[in-house]
């Protein structure tokens, strides 16, 4: 079904990163029920203020779109349903805060965070192009998608009080968005130039090594 996809053979030249990234120790430790509960609870809170810098990412690159794509993906239909998920998740986030006891109010962002909110705000430039923009913009949301749907599988441990969060990313129809946003990376790999290439793979390459960061940082507790 997929001939040609840049995407995949990125991911199977950079494997181990990508691995390191959707399956890494704080989400097995999830899927195996031994997840520590402060743990999640730094996740939570740091993620909150991170989907608040990610909302403007996304805004820039609807704004991209809008400039550089011609209209026949539809893509400003599915990043425009992107931002709508993420108004969902925003309040998600306030409910589930207040269920574990986490005050949002008082989240201090973590170096691994502000380091990857940083990248996001270097890629809303006017001279980063839509091709690696939506590259990144892929990568971060399938990265999420790749590591809770993980958690669902069969024979899992994952504690029911957590099973919902999986499923916020782990669903059958955020996967479904995900491939979209897939489709629409390829497309626009298919005729960019070398360098537009080039900076895409390497933004792929930062995506990834930032959510290991990100992870990192939550299994450090605190
Ligand atoms: C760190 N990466 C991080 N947080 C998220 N919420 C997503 C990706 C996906 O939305």
């Amino acid at each position: 079904v997929e001939k040609n996809s840049m995407i995949d053979t990125w991911l199977k030249k950079h494997c181990l990163i990508y691995v390191g990234a959707t399956r890494h120790p704080f989400i097995l430790s999830i899927r195996d029920g031994t997840v520590n509960l402060s743990s999640f609870k730094t996740w939570l809170g740091q993620d909150y203020i991170f989907v608040r810098a990610f909302v403007s990412f996304v805004a820039s690159v609807l704004i991209k779109a809008w400039k550089e794509s011609d209209d026949s993906g539809g893509d400003m239909e599915v990043l425009l349903g992107g931002m709508a998920a993420l108004n969902d998740e925003i309040q998600w986030f306030k409910n589930e805060a207040s269920k574990w006891g986490v005050q949002l109010s008082d989240i201090v962002p973590q170096k691994a965070n502000k380091d990857y909110c940083r990248f996001l705000e270097s890629l809303m430039s006017s001279e980063v192009k839509y091709t690696v923009a939506i590259t990144a913009f892929w990568a971060i949301e399938a990265v999420y998608q790749q590591s809770f749907a993980h958690c669902l599988e069969d024979g899992t441990n994952t504690p029911s009080d957590l099973q919902a969060t999986c499923l916020r990313w782990g669903n059958d129809g955020f996967g479904q968005y995900c491939h979209s946003l897939k489709q629409i990376v390829n497309r626009q790999l298919a005729k960019a130039s070398d360098d537009e290439i080039k900076e895409a793979e390497v933004a792929l390459l930062d995506v990834l090594e930032h959510e290991v960061e990100f992870w990192n940082m939550s299994c450090g507790g605190a």
